[in-house]
C-alpha cells in the first residue's frame, strides 16, 4: 500500500472539494479522540485469607516486590481495600479473573474488583 500525505484517509484531515481535480488541500481539524477509561484493579479485606497469600498475589499478578506487595496487602487489612494496578479495561478484567481464579482454587475467599478511575 502506498501512504501519501495528501491523502483523504489521513487521521484528523478533511479535504476541501478539489480546484481542478489534481489537487487536495486537507484542513487541520481539532483533534478528538479520548484517552482510554483506566480502571484500578482493588482487592477487599476479609477475616480468612491468609495475609501469606494475598502477599503472593500481589506480587505475581502486578509485578510488586515483597515489600511493596506487603505494603499493599496490611493497607487493606487496615483500611478494608486497598489498589493494586490501574490497567486499560480489558487487562484490568483480565487481573480480577485471575486473583478470583487462584484465590478460588486455594479455596480462599479472597475479592477482587475493577472500578473506574475518577477523571
Ligand atoms: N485480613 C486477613 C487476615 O487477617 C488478611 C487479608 C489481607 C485478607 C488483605 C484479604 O485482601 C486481603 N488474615
Amino acid at each position: 500500500m502506498v501512504f501519501m500525505a495528501t491523502s483523504p484517509d489521513t487521521p484528523g484531515f478533511t479535504p476541501s472539494p478539489p480546484d481542478n481535480g489534481d489537487s487536495v488541500v486537507l484542513e487541520r481539524r481539532t483533534q478528538k479522540i479520548q484517552p482510554p477509561q483506566l480502571y484500578q484493579v482493588v482487592l477487599l479485606n476479609d477475616d480468612y485469607t491468609p495475609m501469606e497469600f494475598v502477599v503472593l498475589v500481589i506480587q505475581e499478578f502486578f509485578n510488586k516486590d515483597r515489600e511493596t506487595a506487603t505494603a499493599i496487602m496490611l493497607k487493606i487489612h487496615l483500611d478494608g481495600r486497598g489498589v493494586c494496578g490501574v490497567f486499560t479495561r480489558d487487562v484490568a478484567a483480565t487481573k480480577v479473573d485471575q486473583v478470583s481464579s487462584a484465590a478460588a482454587k486455594a479455596g480462599h475467599p479472597l475479592q477482587c474488583v475493577s472500578e473506574p478511575v475518577e477523571s
